[in-house]
């Protein structure tokens, strides 16, 4: 029945996407097990767009920025039949999808070079995966920046009603229990980004030109919608924090909030032309309102709770987001549910997804929503709205009292943050007590600019994107340049990101294919052979209790001294994947690494992916 109803309502509206499950309804997947699979049409096209009020040429999915969502029960097969319209070539990858399911599918993992070559200008590619995990993912743009350029949109995938839900352990009342749950099956996605006035190709030249590591945006969205303020150089200059301050000596943060990339403890001692920087790369203000104005986000009080799922497809800035007046719990991290947590704001790292529940328990009225620049590159901020469906219609009268400021900071002594670090999966789950292999992979700054990084031995150039991809050519001339990992399926692998040199921002490390469990961190250098070696000397740097399951995890930032950070997983998904800094920037300068999975192992590939 379901299934005819958005049929029939495809048929009306052309475009299926956001309406395959306008109401959340499994039951077809348990009563179907032979189902055809669920498709998805994308149209990429450049428009121009100016969701900030400054216009430049982007990219629509389906005629919108963002992308519309992708809606899917857990357990259904998906086929995304992607179409380029744009004119230069481009992949997507499902952000956090293992494809991990008895029907491996690493050939549509999204990565040009590794499991595809670019899909050219005109031609199109189906991408085939099943949603064995439930929860909150993304999609987005997986050649050179464009994710940058605005091709992401939010996946979710209802959990099956056999999974356990965590929400017995916010509260013991059944009826709460119920509201909650009804909250999740009707939950929203909220996509934060940033939004830079220059296409991801301008900022790359002007990278290549200046030498200079391209750290700072223009503006933040929330689902796609933002404005440019122009904060006052005094208001500026009082939100600077003492550490901005300690850099920046007798300088002062630009007029959009950067630290001016004259200040070398930013840029590093590389040879850099500052007469090459373009308007608004580093500077630059214009204030200007976007069209769509600001998001607005209804909320019914009777339902008690609402759910969001906070996505960052955030390029650069490492974000917080918080409700005035609204405590969040947050009951899952990277799409898989978490030992719910109570907090007033949150931090998102690229690439990281929360899900949180809010209680509707205050007066009606309109309470602003805030999406800041966390880190220590910018001052920067935008707003959205919250409005109760009760509340007599008076737009512009927000009163609310923040939880956090326009640079991230509490703005009360009690004010919680939520660290993903100490999250505790729900239900538990264990690595191994030992691994089979380590890499130590370095992360610093390589080839004497402020833009060109290393992941490991070496670096990882965006011309490999054009490589024959590795899936297929396993034993091609990259696999064996250093730039590639090698290991056996089944067996468990420690990953150490060993950040050597100070000044680093928190690099968010995202891998491809399945989660990873984060079982280590600490201040200064990594000089173990292995984890089992550190623990003897350090055991208090490793959580073997209950650590955290995650697919974007951001190493702590390397202020003064070296940092390291410590995952382990199982290799159980055979095939090619990135692992990579989701600082878009610093994955075209190379923070990159393939991964040779399971190799041993690796699935026949279906002839109608094959490659010549
Ligand atoms: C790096 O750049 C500096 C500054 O221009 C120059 O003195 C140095 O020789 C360069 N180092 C290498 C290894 O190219
Ligand atoms: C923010 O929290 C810290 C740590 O609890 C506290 O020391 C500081 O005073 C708080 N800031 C404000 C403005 O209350
Ligand atoms: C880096 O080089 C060292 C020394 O040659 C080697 O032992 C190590 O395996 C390499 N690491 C990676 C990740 O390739
Ligand atoms: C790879 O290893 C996983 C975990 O041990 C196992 O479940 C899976 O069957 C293996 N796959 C292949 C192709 O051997
Ligand atoms: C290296 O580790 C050893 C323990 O194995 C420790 O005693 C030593 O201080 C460490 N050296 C450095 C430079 O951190
Ligand atoms: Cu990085």
């Amino acid at each position: 029945m379901a299934i005819s109803i958005a049929l029939l309502r495809c048929f009306f509206i052309l475009t299926c996407l956001q309406l395959v499950k306008a109401v959340a309804d499994c039951s077809h997947v348990a009563l179907f097990p032979q189902r055809p699979p669920v498709k998805f049409d994308i149209i990429l096209t450049e428009g121009d767009i100016s969701p900030d009020g400054h216009s430049r040429k982007g990219i629509l999915t389906n005629g919108q920025f963002p992308g519309p969502l992708l809606e899917l029960c857990q357990g259904e097969d998906v086929e995304v039949f992607v179409l380029n319209l744009l004119p230069y070539s481009i992949t997507i990858h499902f952000h956090g999808k293992a494809h991990n399911s008895l029907l491996h599918t690493p050939w549509s993992d999204g990565v040009p070079g590794l499991s595809q070559r670019g899909i050219e200008q005109g031609t199109s590619f189906i991408y085939k995966w099943k949603a064995t995990e439930y929860g909150s993912y993304f999609y987005h743009a997986h050649q050179r920046g464009h994710i940058e350029d605005g091709l992401y949109g939010p996946i979710y995938v209802h959990p099956d009603d056999s999974v356990e839900r965590p929400f017995a352990l916010i509260t013991s009342h059944g009826d709460q229990q119920k509201l909650m749950r009804n909250a999740e099956d009707n939950s929203l996605s909220i996509i934060l980004s940033d939004w830079r006035h220059m296409t991801s190709e301008q900022v790359w030249e002007a990278e290549k030109a200046t030498g200079l590591d391209a750290y700072c945006t223009n503006s933040l969205l929330i689902n796609g919608k933002g404005s440019v303020s122009c904060l006052s150089p005094d208001t500026i200059d009082a939100f600077t924090s003492d550490s901005q301050n300690q850099v920046l000596a007798e300088s002062h943060l630009t007029d959009i909030g950067c630290i001016p990339p004259t200040i070398m403890a930013a840029q590093g001692p590389y040879p850099h032309d500052f007469s090459n920087i373009p308007d608004g790369l580093f500077s630059g203000c214009t204030p200007t309102n976007g069209l769509g104005g600001k998001e607005k986000i209804l909320v019914y009080p009777r339902a008690g709770y609402v759910s969001w799922n906070i996505i960052s497809a955030a390029g650069v800035a490492a974000l917080s987001f918080s409700a005035d007046e609204h405590p969040m719990y947050v009951y899952a991290v990277d799409g898989r549910y978490i030992e719910p947590v109570l907090v007033h704001a949150v931090n998102l790292a690229p690439g990281r997804r929360l899900s949180v529940l809010v209680k509707l328990d205050k007066p009606p009225g309109h309470y602003t929503i805030r999406t800041v620049v966390n880190g220590f590159n910018q001052i920067l901020d935008t707003t959205a709205v919250m409005s109760y469906v009760d509340t007599v219609d008076d737009i512009g009268k927000e009163t609310s009292t923040g939880y956090i400021d326009i640079a991230g900071k509490n703005t009360t002594a009690d004010v919680t943050f939520f660290d993903e670090k100490l999250s505790v999966p729900f239900p538990v789950e264990l690595p191994a007590q030992a691994a089979d292999q380590t890499f130590v992979l370095n992360i610093n700054r390589f080839g004497n600019t402020s833009y060109t990084w290393s992941l490991g031995n070496t670096s990882f150039p965006l011309a490999l994107e054009e490589a024959a991809p590795l899936l297929f050519f396993p034993d091609s001339d990259v696999a064996h340049s250093g730039r590639t990992i090698q290991t056996k399926n089944g067996s468990w692998v420690d990953l150490i990101f060993h950040v050597t040199t100070p000044i680093q921002p928190e690099h968010p490390i995202h891998k491809h294919s399945n989660k990873f469990f984060l079982i280590g961190y600490g201040q200064g250098l990594w000089n173990y052979s292995s984890v089992s070696e550190a623990i003897r000397y350090i055991p208090q740097s490793f959580n073997f209790n209950r650590p955290p399951i995650l697919d974007t995890i951001s190493t702590l930032p390397a202020a003064t001294e070296p940092t390291w950070m410590a995952i382990r997983y199982q290799v159980n998904n055979p095939g090619a994947f990135l692992i990579h800094c989701h600082i878009q920037v610093h994955t075209s300068g190379g923070m990159a690494l393939a991964i040779l999975d399971g190799i041993d192992t690796w699935p026949e590939i279906p002839a109608e992916y094959r490659l010549s």
